[in-house]
């Protein structure tokens, strides 16, 4: 008997979302194999690194040694287990899994890992939405053999492609992902989180009832803490009972936009495309002084270093074809205190002129009672010249401050 056509029953567009396991965990497992099934939490200082001991084995940090702020920016399953999650502090996290191993965050080796695994999945998937040091979307509609059924199974050349891309991502770094296919990203940022690790979740239409309306609103990707708060006070904790709620109620208690695609979320429809490359948010330049600087004594070199660098993010606004209306200024002070101030204009700039008169007016809003080490400026708020939507002049605007404490400000000298 030949096998059904079902290849028309796919959805016109398959949109995976990949997540690493674990990730920053998992590439320290790589370092420590011995820790393998242990509780382990990364977020430690260099201090917390393992020590050689004479016989050739490595003695770990311990969480109930830990002092200090810090928080945990991962932990294996099996310190989950024991309650330690992501942004947990770690004195907190020592309180419920003491044995557990500290290790310090080695952000050089996660970026590492994180370009190879997306190299990986590129070979076979090349339309590929960056999302973080972990995860992407990719546009998996037109991969060759996707929509042939492999037996009586519908889905399988879906399976076969995501289960090739979870064998490419694990030959490429040795580690686990999880994936989710859906079709669209919304659906398929759920799929990825419910069989991990190492999960592989294809969903249609058909299962957004059982496995999708089961769920806390949390689990929807654009419903954050706030929102999931009013919702319980109205009752609702469930995607499910979201979707049961008239639009109109959901539109009347949220917004118009927010509360349709409330409405629209809790249907799993998502239209949006994969973006294959993403826009940034900010361009910035800075510098680190040779010896720290004297903000009176130094001014003139201060003075030099800041105009160096805005003209060169002057250049680089003019190479990318980029202007802002935010310019930001970082300054980083002996003991690494570090100190953003920020000014935002009503209309872009991208001269270098510009950019060192609204850093200056950013400079005057700092106190300097220490030697600085670092000088930054950034822009944001970027727009393409020729944007009709770049300026925003409001009636009566003034430039708005940010990122400095409230209350009234030390008076500062007006400095380089
Ligand atoms: P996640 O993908 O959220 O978590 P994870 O990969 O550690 O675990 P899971 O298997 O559940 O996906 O985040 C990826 C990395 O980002 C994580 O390993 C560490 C870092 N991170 C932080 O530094 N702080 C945070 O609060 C979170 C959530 C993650
Ligand atoms: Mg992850
Ligand atoms: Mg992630």
């Amino acid at each position: 008997m030949a096998a059904p056509d079902s290849s028309a029953a796919l959805p016109e567009r398959l949109i995976a979302h990949l997540d690493m396991d674990a990730f920053y965990a998992s590439v320290e497992l790589l370092r420590y194999p011995e820790l393998k099934g242990l509780p382990v939490v990364i977020g430690g200082r260099r201090e917390h690194a393992p020590r050689l001991r004479e016989d050739g084995t490595r003695e770990f940090s311990r969480l109930r040694d830990y002092t200090g702020r810090g928080v945990a920016t991962t932990s294996t399953y099996a310190a989950r287990d024991l309650g330690v999650f992501s942004a947990m502090g770690l004195m907190k996290a020592a309180l419920r899994a003491p044995d557990a191993i500290l290790l310090p965050t080695d952000f050089d080796s996660y970026r590492h890992y994180s370009r190879l695994f997306k190299a990986a999945v590129a070979e076979i998937a090349p339309v590929i939405e960056d999302r973080g040091i972990d995860e992407i979307y990719i546009d998996l509609s037109a991969v060759p053999g996707i929509r042939e059924p492999v037996g009586f199974d519908p889905l399988g050349g879906v399976r076969a492609v995501a289960r090739e891309i979870k064998n490419s991502v694990l030959r490429a770094t040795n580690l686990s992902c999880s994936i989710g296919i859906t079709p669209n990203k919304l659906l398929s940022k759920i799929a990825s989180e419910l069989d991990k690790p190492d999960g592989l979740t294809i969903l249609t239409a058909a299962d957004i009832q059982t496995r999708i309306w089961p769920l806390a609103v949390r689990k929807i990707n654009g419903i954050g803490p706030k929102a999931a708060a009013r919702l319980a006070a109205l009752g609702i904790e469930t995607v499910g009972q979201i979707a049961a709620a008239e639009p109109q109620w959901l539109i009347e208690q949220f917004g118009k936009s927010y509360g349709a695609w409330l409405h629209e979320a809790s249907h799993g429809r998502d239209n949006r495309p994969v973006v294959t490359h993403s826009e940034p948010v900010s361009i910035s330049r800075e510098t680190t002084f040779e010896r720290d600087l004297h903000a009176v004594h130094d001014r003139a070199e201060l003075s030099r270093i800041l105009t160096r660098l805005c003209e060169q993010l002057a250049g680089d606004l003019l190479r990318k074809g980029y202007q802002g209306r935010t310019v930001g200024i970082k300054l980083r002070f002996e003991g690494f205190h570090t100190v953003t101030r920020d000014l935002t204009l009503d209309t872009p700039v991208a001269q270098a002129a510009e950019l060192l008169r609204a850093a200056r007016s950013c400079l005057k809003r700092v106190q300097f009672d220490k030697r600085l080490r670092l000088l930054g400026v950034r822009i944001g708020s970027l727009s393409h010249p020729g944007d009709a939507s770049a300026a925003r002049p409001r009636r009566g605007a003034r430039p708005v401050a940010a990122g400095e404490p409230p209350g009234p400000q030390p008076e500062t000298l007006s400095l380089f």
